[in-house]
């Protein structure tokens, strides 16, 4: 019997540090690494489900090859050669602009993203930028500060007021909840700002309901209040900003009262909370991920930001306005592991519009699909549109570990090893700066391959050389990724092994403490002339949001919410396959369900002018009136497909996703 430790590679804030127990090859326990400290002594259900996933009867073993609509088992042999054949094919018939690599944050490892080095090394592809999670956000903080860099979760035992905006933490990252709770008992005054009232709410003290996509408005009354009553840091103003002027002008039509409609909460609330920010230094905003998924989401973040470089919160232990954490990767060498050293000639498209793509694109068209980490006909804006022109294209391989909706529709499947059966340096948390060592725990079940060996083999296979400049093992590869720490630090991977989960340097440092911002020219940018570039605003201007102030979808019987939160049982799609059990369920209010007559349990409708789902639903006052919400994560067999209805709207800056930017309708449905 062995114990080794690893880190959970999901998706998530938290990224805890795992203790795997293992004997004569086969595991027998995960538990929580309580030497990492943001770990401690806890892991969530979906760290423990790795246990059930990685020995599930449904995990697929072997390479299986769509023929005549059904899937037949390949050996390894065939189905490389079936897919170099089509890599080939279609570089010849059309150049590499043909072929397309979609990836997600499915997995978050270092090796992985080596498949991204062969497409790079062919000489290039159609590849994504954008995000379909957090991209307005990190614009918006690099245009402000010019990094995006977070307070350490600890921080918040420094704080006597912290303003959670737009985030869930109790179900989305519970480590950092935890020590939410601690402040709290500290003394720490918690508000949560949100037109749901999510569990989070019941460690906040004040809890304010805000109108969707307006909270850009908010915050330029908060600021509209905070300089009428004289609540600014001068001294941080004058020595550390640009634009304060300009920005001091535009705050003038903000008011309370002018505001309050707008936003649905009443001008003494706006005011008080404005005070009550301002005067409770050191103050942190959280500012969730969530709420930057609506077409003004980059503005937004940028009004919210402004609040704490106003009240001089910035650079200071308990302060911040703490997004996500985007420094640690500069210790990594992204460019080799993806090939971007390679210099490939890309041919690029926003994330979130892959479905246009594979539709629209000509000369030449998308002929070839690789899609791993990702499970892009249920995450993706597009519903039946998507799942249409994925049909259409060719040839779709992808890997996985499960027969996902992506997958079906795909002609190759590859199974992919689980995180326990290869090593890898897992590194992309959002939350937390430790990069941990994982070796390979146990063997590969049945036939399954890593994505580095798959196409180190097709490399050798299609005479690619560039690609396989990486050295000669997977461990040559790490090493090489991992280079930046080594000349930084001195440690290598060696090293690394040695010591378990490792906190890069100044990981746990506060943000901007000596307040020169990656900026240019070392000031916060209240005016950013890069940002007017992309988004025609210099100022975080609140503008309104696209679909929900489109009057005409009202008019057309369109006139809910439609919003698509994160759920806590399940990474997105992830943990929907062995939860076959559940149901998806939709909430409502009860003036909601008594405007279209639906009682609780009752099955709906829920459309947008896209598409629409079938589900149960749910009356609940967590949701505001004149909203439906349904978790994301729901495969298409299950009748809930959130994105059957979301449109491929961008947001402001960052190409992002506006997932929540999004009416529907809902009926209830006759037996
Ligand atoms: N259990 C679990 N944990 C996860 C994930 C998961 O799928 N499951 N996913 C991980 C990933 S990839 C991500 S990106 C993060 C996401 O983490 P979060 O940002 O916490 O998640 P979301 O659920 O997108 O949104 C958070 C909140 O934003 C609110 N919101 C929506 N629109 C608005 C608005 O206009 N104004 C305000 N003020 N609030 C608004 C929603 O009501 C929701 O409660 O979580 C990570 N952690
Ligand atoms: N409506 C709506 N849609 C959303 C969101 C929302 O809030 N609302 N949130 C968005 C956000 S924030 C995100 S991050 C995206 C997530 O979008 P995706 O990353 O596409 O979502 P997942 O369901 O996590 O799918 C990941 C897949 O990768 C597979 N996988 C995991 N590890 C590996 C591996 O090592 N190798 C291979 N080959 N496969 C692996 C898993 O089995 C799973 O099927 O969804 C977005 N979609
Ligand atoms: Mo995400």
């Amino acid at each position: 019997m062995k114990q080794l430790t690893t880190a959970c590679p999901h998706d998530c804030f938290d990224q805890c540090s795992l203790l795997v127990t293992v004997d004569q090859g086969k595991v027998l326990s995960i538990k929580p690494n309580s030497r990492q400290p943001v770990t401690g002594s806890t892991i969530c259900s979906k760290g423990k489900k790795h246990l059930e996933r990685i020995y599930h009867p449904d995990r697929l073993c072997h390479p299986l090859l769509k023929r005549s609509g059904s899937f037949t088992r390949v050996d390894w042999q065939e189905a490389l050669e079936i897919m170099g054949g089509w890599i080939e094919y279609t570089l010849q018939k059309y150049g590499p602009h043909a072929l397309l690599h979609f990836f997600d944050g499915g997995y978050s490892g270092l090796k992985k993203n080596v498949e991204s080095r062969f497409f790079s090394a062919l000489g290039g592809s159609t590849a994504h930028y954008g995000s379909l999670c957090w991209g307005a956000g990190l614009a918006a903080q690099k245009y402000d500060f010019g990094a995006v860099k977070a307070h350490p979760y600890h921080d918040l035992l420094n704080s006597r007021l912290v303003i959670i905006w737009g985030k869930n933490p109790a179900d989305t990252a519970i480590h950092h909840q935890s020590y939410l709770k601690k402040a709290r008992e500290n003394g720490a005054r918690v508000i949560l700002i949100d037109p749901i009232k999510t569990a989070t709410a019941a460690s906040a003290d004040q809890y304010v309901r805000i109108k969707p996509g307006t909270d850009g408005a908010l915050a330029l009354a908060m600021a509209n209040v905070m300089v009428n009553k004289g609540l600014v840091d001068h001294e941080f103003l004058t020595g550390h900003t640009r634009g304060y002027g300009e920005f001091k002008e535009l705050l003038k039509e903000y008011t309370p009262q002018a505001t309050s409609e707008l936003v649905g909460i009443a001008p003494g609330v706006i005011e008080q909370l404005a005070v009550d920010y301002a005067s409770n230094s050191p103050a942190a905003i959280l500012i969730g991920i969530g709420l930057q998924r609506h077409s003004n989401g980059g503005n937004t973040v940028r009004a919210i930001d402004a609040l704490a470089a106003l009240s001089g919160n910035i650079g200071i232990p308990g302060g911040g306005a703490s997004y996500v954490n985007f420094r640690i990767t500069r210790y990594l060498d992204h460019d080799y592991i993806s090939g971007a050293d390679l210099n490939p000639r890309n041919r690029y498209y926003p994330k979130g519009q892959l479905a246009g793509v594979l539709k629209d694109f000509q000369d030449p068209p998308v002929a070839f699909v690789y899609n791993s980490r990702a499970n892009p006909l249920v995450q993706v804006p597009g519903g039946s549109d998507l799942i249409r022109a994925y049909e259409r294209v060719p040839f779709k391989v992808t890997a996985e570990f499960f027969m996902t909706d992506t997958a079906a529709a795909s002609d190759l499947v590859l199974p992919a090893t689980y995180f326990l059966e290869e090593e890898d340096l897992y590194f992309n948390s959002m939350g937390h700066q430790y990069l941990t060592y994982g070796p390979k725990v146990v063997e590969p079940a049945g036939e399954c391959r890593s994505e580095y060996e798959i196409f180190k083999e097709l490399a050798c296979r299609l005479g690619i050389e560039n690609f396989t400049a990486t050295g000669e093992s997977a461990d040559d590869l790490l090493a090489g990724g991992m280079k930046p720490l080594t000349y930084a630090t001195g440690i290598d991977l060696e090293s690394l092994k040695e010591t378990g989960p490792l906190l890069f340097p100044g990981g746990d440092d506060i943000p901007w403490a000596d307040r020169k911002f990656e900026t240019g020219d070392g000031q916060y940018h209240f005016y950013s002339e890069a940002a007017e570039d992309e988004s025609g605003d210099a100022l975080p201007r609140y503008r309104e949001p696209v679909e929900l102030s489109d009057r005409s979808l009202y008019e057309e019987g369109y006139h809910y919410w439609f919003v698509t939160p994160h759920p806590r049982d399940s990474i997105h799609s992830i943990h929907r396959l062995p939860d076959r059990q559940k149901t998806p369920e939709a909430y409502i209010h009860p003036q909601t369900a008594a405007e279209n007559k639906i009682k609780n349990g009752d099955f709906v409708r829920v459309s947008s002018k896209r598409g629409s789902i079938e589900t149960n639903c749910i009356i609940s006052e967590r949701v505001p009136p004149g909203a439906v919400m349904v978790y994301e994560g729901w495969w298409l067999n299950s009748g809930a497909a959130v994105n059957n209805l979301t449109a491929d709207r961008l947001t402001d800056m960052g190409a992002q996703a506006a997932y929540y930017d999004c009416l529907c309708r809902i009926d209830k449905k006759e037996a």
